[in-house]
Parts: structure tokens; sequence; C-alpha cells
């Protein structure tokens, strides 16, 4: 006893169900701590998975461990990633119904790398189907791709997911994978033109200039030195001995005097460029993409390179003419007549406009490669799918911009979900089914998705007013028309409106928003620009005949032709996100909340502070005393009798009155005690969760069918 007591003092307990004072927030820190001194990353609230990032390679991802956990029940075995993929597996299985897997927390807590765990989870473990087994590999791989492109250092996190991505894997009957499709959201493609003072451009450029072979540099007119490159070290190193340039310096054009300034750093010391660089080249192989289209891409992102070089000077009429001789001389000779720092945010413009397509032709193409084929015997439709959704976390730097803003409204969006499928639905469970209930509070964020998106009166809807509207609009009348429209609102605030009254300023060119995971000042500069992401007609033009034919299938004709203004860049985003939530609500969701335990990415520091901070916006307490003051079993009368009614004489072999007495009849004669279940209006449910059976029932009739989770497993602990 002693023995047992002292292993559990210092390993905590595995499921924050068992802790003894599970309202103390002090003891579920305490719980995180000693599990985390442990290596033991992963804790259960129930079925919701929280993990620690470790910041060192631990083994427990190995084969072996895979097989562990392959067909083994959630609740008999250490918690685990594999344990909530395999979990979601089988109840796609048993079920045939669609599952999800939402993973959360902040920049740098976890989330890429959790999710690329679940995939290796899947290919290693399910079935493969005959001629489909190349997908397990193209599954696998599009993620190296996807990484080189859209990923990149920022000072949260070496590897940063710079783009939301939300993948559907496809399952056949047999459970096989057999095909995979991907959405892609508003990649930050201001990096490609600038970036914040350590922090780097988009992995790709330094991987294919420090692992690219000579040969290849060569035909792309490549210097090997990334310091040579305006757009990675954003200041022209080289230029010659008159060291004067036009360097943008967060989004402003000012000239500038250089001496020796190396802003950004161009080696990471936990990025191998030249490693990674083979392992991309070998996977857009095994993607899919032909040696003519890695060609092509490539020449795309070399072009991006010497679009950064290329160097404007002005004439005595003030009109500009380049004077690098770069490859885009003639694409860039259309700029004219703009004076400098137009033709610059022009050049910026064409280089992000470019990325940003090559980025979208690319999630295109990967698609187009794991797309389910039809065959004689399979139709798309017996097909069920598992999706994994990894998006970028909550960020706050010195400087926050247009991207955060979007980045940190993604984050809100994915904490109302947890909301609205979590902590609310349960707690409007009780109340339909009439049961007595202690209600838990928790803060609410729809408060703050409504004061961003709401229709007219919400912040990305004044923002394409301010863009739509002639005349002097500017990034400051935002900021005023923000202070007119939403003054007052609990949860936004200005340097005007603050009044002096608040902790730490918020500058006149700021406003700030309190988050339900903190508070960020973001700068309207560039607001407008970013949200039009506009490019000029004449650019557009020379694009559509670029002899590149990726390039060329990136801009369309119709574009320069057609006067339909697009959707605004936030407004795109607000939508796709709405759609997002559309496809996550239709699906079984599971949940896996990542923690960061330093700000210093390092392993073994736990910063108590920090980690009571993510706690605490989480909703982690306040998952639990749900989920503690719930009952774990739930059945409706029917299926629970269906199940159970050979284990007494009275129901079996059938029950011939109301079903709920039926129930009753049985409880009675298996000896439970009142306090330890609850009969429902349509639902028998009982306490106690970790002792009986873990099952979740479908959800009452008529109600919301999309908003239920299942387990179809039994488990007797
Ligand atoms: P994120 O996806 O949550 O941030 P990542 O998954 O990229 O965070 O994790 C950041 C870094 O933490 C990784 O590069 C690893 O070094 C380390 N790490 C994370 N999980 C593990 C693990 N299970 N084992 C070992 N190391 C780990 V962001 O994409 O920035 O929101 O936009
Ligand atoms: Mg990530």
């Amino acid at each position: 006893m002693e023995s047992a007591l002292t292993a559990r003092d210092r390993v905590g307990v595995q499921d924050f169900l068992l802790l003894e004072n599970y309202t103390s927030e002090a003891a579920f820190i305490e719980n995180l701590r000693r599990r985390f001194r442990e290596n033991l990353i992963y804790t259960y609230i129930g079925s919701v998975l929280v993990s620690m990032n470790p910041y060192k390679e631990l083994e427990i991802y190995s084969k072996p461990q895979m097989e562990r956990y392959r067909g083994v029940n959630f609740y008999e075995i250490s918690p685990h990633i594999f344990a909530l993929a395999d979990n979601t597996y089988r109840a796609l299985r048993t079920e045939r119904r669609d599952q999800c897997i939402l993973i959360s927390g902040e920049s740098g807590a976890g989330k890429t790398e959790a999710s690329k765990k679940i995939l290796l989870y899947y290919s290693a473990t399910c079935p493969v189907r005959e001629n489909s087994a190349s997908i397990k590999e193209k599954l696998l791989q599009s993620t190296p791709v996807l990484e080189a492109f859209g990923n990149a250092k920022t000072l949260r996190n070496d590897n940063s997911s710079r783009f939301g991505k939300y993948m559907d894997i496809q399952f056949d009957y047999e459970g096989a994978p057999i095909g995979g499709h991907i959405l892609n959201y508003l990649l930050e493609k201001s990096r490609v033109v600038h970036q914040n003072h350590g922090e780097r451009n988009f992995h790709i450029f330094y991987q294919l200039l420090e692992g690219g072979e000579e040969h290849l540099l060569k035909r792309l007119a490549l210097e090997r030195n990334a310091q040579h490159y305006h757009y990675l070290v954003c200041v022209h190193l080289l230029l010659p001995d008159a060291c004067t340039c036009m360097c943008s310096v967060g989004n402003n054009y000012r000239l500038l005097r250089i001496k020796s300034f190396l802003g950004n750093c161009v080696r990471v010391s936990s990025v191998n460029d030249r490693n990674d660089w083979k392992v991309v080249r070998k996977a857009l192989t095994v993607v899919g993409f032909s040696e003519e289209e890695i060609t092509e891409l490539l020449e795309t992102v070399a072009s991006v390179l010497h679009m950064g070089n290329t160097q404007f000077g002005e004439d005595e009429f003030g009109e500009t003419h380049i004077t690098s001789d770069a490859q885009l001389k003639s694409a860039a000779s259309m700029i004219s007549p703009l004076n400098l720092e137009q033709a610059l945010a022009a050049r910026d413009a064409l280089a992000k406009a470019v990325y940003g397509r090559m980025f979208t032709w690319l999630v295109e193409k990967i698609n187009q490669s794991l797309a389910f084929k039809n065959d004689m015997y399979y139709s798309d439709k017996s097909a069920s799918v598992i999706g994994l959704l990894d998006i970028y976390g909550f960020e706050v730097f010195q400087h926050n911009s247009f991207e955060q803003f979007c980045i940190n409204y993604c984050n809100e969006k994915l904490q109302q979900l947890f909301i609205e499928l979590t902590l609310k639905s349960e707690q409007e469970e009780y109340e339909a089914e009439g049961i007595a209930w202690e209600p838990v509070n928790y803060f609410n964020n729809k408060i703050i998705c409504d004061l961003i998106e709401e229709k007219h009166k919400g912040i990305i809807s004044i923002l394409d007013e301010e863009c739509l509207r002639p005349g002097d609009a500017s990034d400051l009348t935002f900021l005023e028309k923000m202070e007119d429209s939403l003054g007052g609102h609990a949860h936004f605030v200005t340097h005007k409106l603050a009044n002096g009254k608040i902790r730490k300023a918020v500058g006149r060119e700021e406003f700030r928003l309190l988050h339900y995971a903190g508070e960020v000042n973001y700068n309207v500069h560039g607001f407008l620009d970013k949200n039009n992401d506009l490019l000029y007609r004449n650019l557009k033009k020379v694009m559509c005949q670029s002899s590149n034919r990726l390039m060329s299938q990136c801009f369309h004709r119709e574009e320069i032709t057609d006067q339909k203004r697009p959707e605004t860049a936030a407004t795109q985003f607000k939508l796709s996100l709405a759609k997002l939530m559309e496809i996550l609500m239709s699906k079984e969701p599971s949940y896996m909340r990542c923690i960061k335990p330093n700000d210093g990415k390092q392993p073994g520091r736990f910063d108590e502070v920090l980690v009571r901070h993510q706690v605490k916006y989480l909703g982690l307490l306040e998952s639990l005393r749900v989920r503690r003051a719930g009952f774990a079993y739930r059945r409706h009368y029917q299926a629970f009798l269906q199940r159970y009614k050979s284990l007494c004489p009275e129901t079996w072999p059938s029950w011939q009155g109301q079903l709920s007495d039926g129930v009753a009849t049985l409880v009675k004669h298996l000896g439970y005690k009142p306090e330890e279940y609850k009969l429902g209006r349509n639902i028998f449910k009982q306490t106690v969760p970790f002792i009986t059976i873990q099952s979740w029932w479908r959800g009452v009739k008529g109600r919301r069918k999309a908003r239920r989770r299942r387990q179809a497993s039994d488990t007797i602990r």
C-alpha cells in the first residue's frame, strides 16, 4: 500500500478525474509538474488529452509502443497520443461515423508534433488496401513538404506553422487509409518580404541555398550565401560600396544607412537545413511531383529571392528605374512610373503574391495526389474520415500586426468550438434531461469572437469598410472608426479609451484586444494594405505570360479583366473559418490540449506562472469540474436494456413495460446504490467515472446530432 502511495505521489494521477482535490488549481498544477518531472507528458481529463511539451526526444513513439496501444482501451493503459489516435480510429470503425481530432495550444506547445505522431500511428498500424499502399507514404511525406514552404522560425517556435492546416484522412470500410485532403488557411505571406529580428523567412529558402546541389544553384543563378538575399537578411549587405538602400522595416519603407548590420538569423541550432533539403526533395517525389514540376517550383522560389534583390534608382523626375540586372527586370519594368517607395511596395506585393499562390498550388497538387480514386468496388461514399486540425497557436510578440490578429482570431474560434462542444453542451444536457446539476462557471469567449467578426459592427467589418472607402481612409482612420464603434467594449482598449487607467501602455497607433488567452496590442500599421492584398494589374499581366507553367497556372487572365472586387483577406479568412467550424461540427470530436512548459524551449523546466496561465485560459479546471460532476456513462434506455437485459430475470428475454421502468428494475437487481445513477427523461446515467463502462451515448433524439461523442468500447477497470 505504502509503495503504491509513493508511486502515486511521485508520478501523480494519469487522469485528472482521479485527483482527490479536483477543484484545486494548485493540485492540478502539482499533478502536471510531477508527471512532467517523470517525463510523463500526457494526462487525461476524462477523454480530453492534455500534453506538456518535453522539449526533448522521448523514447515513447517507437513501433513497439504503437503496438502497445493498438486496439487497447483508453483507460487501460497510460495516457498517450497513440491512445487518442487509436480510440478515434476504433470509434470510426465501429460506429462508422466521421471523427476529428482538434489540437490546440499556444505557439510552440506541440500541436504540429502531435499531429505528426498521429499520422505516423495510422500509417504504422492501419491495414493496407491493395493498390493504395502508397497513400500512407504520401500522407506522411506531405508534411515535410508543407512544413518547408509553410513553416518558419519565430521567436516562439523554431518550426512555427505559418498557415493553418486541416487534413482529412479517408479510410475504406476495412479501415485502410485510401486518400486524403488538405485545407489550408491564410499563409503568413508578409514573412516572405520581412521578418522580425531573430526570425527567419520560410524554411525552403535556407534549405535550397544550404542543400541545393551546385549545378542546381547555378541554373537558378543563386549564391549559396543566404546573406546575399535581401529577403533573407532584411538588409542588402552586398550592395556596392555605397551602403544606402531602401529597406522595409515593419512595412515602412525608410531610407537607411547600413553599415554591417545583420538583422536575421540565417542558421538555427535546432534546424539542419542541409538535411531537411534532402528530406524535402525526396518527399516531393514521393508525394507525386514530377521532375518538371519540381524544377518549376524551385525556379519560383529562386525568383522570389531575385525579386527581393531588385534594386531601383530614381531619376530626376522622381520616376523609378531598375538598376540591378536581376532576372525579373522585364517584369519589374512594368512598375514604373512609380516613386521609389511605391516601386518597392509593388515589388514586395508581387513577391508575396507569387509565394502565396505557389503555396496554394502546392496544396492543390498534394490534394490531387492524395485524392481518393474511385474504383469498381468502392465509391467515395463508403469512405469514412478522420480530420486532423493543426493551426497556428495563439501568439504575442513585441510587435503584433494583421497576421497575429488573424492567428489569434482563429484561436478564439477554436476555443469557442471547444466551449460549445464540451462545457456548454454538457451542461445543457442536464437541463434537457431534467437532472439536478450544480452549474460550473466558465468564461465564454463568444463575446470576443463577436467583437471581431460580427456583421456591420465587428472589427473585420470596420476594416473592410475602410478598405472600400475612397478618399482619406488610412490605418489611423480605421483605428478611429473602431474607437467610435467599439469604445466601451469590455475587450477592446486603445490609447484614447484607456484614459491612462490600464497597466501596460497602449501606443497611439495600437489597439488592444483582451483575448481569452491574454492581452495583445496590435499595431494598425499595414492593416488596410494587408487586408486589401492588391497587386498592380500590369504585374498580374506579366505573370500570366510567364514561361514558368506553375506561375501561369497561378495567375489567371480572367483576373485582369474581372471588374469584381475580390473579398478582402480578413473576410476570406472569416468565411473559411466559418466553413471549418461547420466541418468540425459535423464530426465526432476528440480533443488534445497542448501546454508549453517554458518560454525558453528548454527541456525539464516547468515555469509555474506560464503553465498556470495556460491551464486557466484553456479552461482545463472547468472541463475537469464538468466531467467530475457529470456522469461518465450514458445510454438511451432502449440501448441499455438491449445490452444488459440478460443480467436480470425480470428483463430477460424482453421487457414489456416502460423502458425507463425496465432500466430501473435492472439496476436495482444489479445492486446499484441510488446515488450512483440517475434516470433522465431519455437516458440512464451512471456516476463513478472510472469503475464501469466507459461509453457515450449518441445524443438525445431530435437534438443537433453532430454534437456528441461516443466511445463504442466497454471497459472494466
Ligand atoms: P506548435 O505547432 O504548437 O507551435 P510544435 O509542434 O512545432 O509547436 O512544437 C515546437 C517544438 O517543440 C518542436 O519543434 C519540438 O522541438 C518540440 N516538441 C513538441 N512536441 C514534442 C514532443 N512530443 N517530443 C519532443 N519534442 C517536442 V505554432 O506551429 O508555433 O502554434 O504556429
Ligand atoms: Mg505548428
